[in-house]
């Protein structure tokens, strides 16, 4: 069994504690989060021990992490900010179904109820949320996020950082780009370019200005 620590304690964290605990392959040691009046509290057992920095690291001996945060620019960042300090763990529910042939990257979550097809590959610090599948060959970058059941079928591509909203759904073949938004419940039947939004069924998408990206 592998000792992890979750990186950031809020919401996500707490679906990402119970997957790794479910999993039977992780202990959780604790968390670390940025926000200083989260420290010392407790998601559901493991304390919040202080901030997700180099020197908290090297003070608390983690050597294996998984960022828990739903924003796919935050945890592109934080994975940046830490690579080659820790191994990133993958973490995938005990009840959820990972088909022989798929491939997850490290730091990748796979919640509870979702699914990943034959020959899907999905890259690093991705998440596939509660009730979400991913059908076979499937590629998906970095940092993306299939929000809880969403459904993407054969053959489609999520470029880096794409968010695929709840319960939408992407055809045969179809490609997101990178950083592109598909909102709630849209049903994406042709490509979306990079930093687009699509919604609607089917999904009109509309080009993005800028990219918004958070404060770190
Ligand atoms: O820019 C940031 C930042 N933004 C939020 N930099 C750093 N270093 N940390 C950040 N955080 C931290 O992530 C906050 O301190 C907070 O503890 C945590 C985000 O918690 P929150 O509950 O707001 O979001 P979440 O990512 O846990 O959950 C979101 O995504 C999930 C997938 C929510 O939308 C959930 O409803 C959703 N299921």
């Amino acid at each position: 069994m592998t000792t992890i620590w979750i990186i950031g304690g809020g919401g996500h964290a707490k679906v990402v504690i119970d997957a790794a605990r479910s999993s039977g392959a992780f202990a959780v040691a604790g968390i670390l989060d940025d926000d200083e009046r989260a420290w010392g509290t407790e998601r559901g057992g493991p304390l919040v021990a202080g901030p997700i920095a180099p020197e908290t690291l090297r003070r608390l001996g983690v050597t294996h992490a998984v960022i828990a945060i739903g924003n796919n620019r935050v945890r592109e960042a934080i994975a940046a900010r830490l690579d080659g300090m820790v191994d990133w763990a993958t973490v995938v529910h005990a009840r959820a179904y990972v088909a022989a042939g798929a491939t997850l990257g490290p730091g990748t979550v796979v919640c509870a109820g979702a699914i990943v097809q034959p020959d899907a590959r999905i890259g690093r610090h991705a998440i596939v949320n509660t009730a979400a599948s991913v059908d076979h060959d499937c590629e998906l970058g970095d940092c993306v996020h299939v929000a809880p059941g969403a459904h993407l079928a054969g053959n489609v591509t999520l470029g880096e950082g794409a968010f695929v909203g709840i319960g939408a759904s992407v055809i045969p073949g179809r490609a997101v780009g990178r950083w592109a938004t598909v909102g709630a419940g849209a049903a994406v039947i042709a490509d979306v370019p990079d930093f687009a939004t699509a919604v609607g069924v089917p999904a009109r998408a509309r080009s993005a200005q800028a990219a918004t990206i958070p404060d770190m």
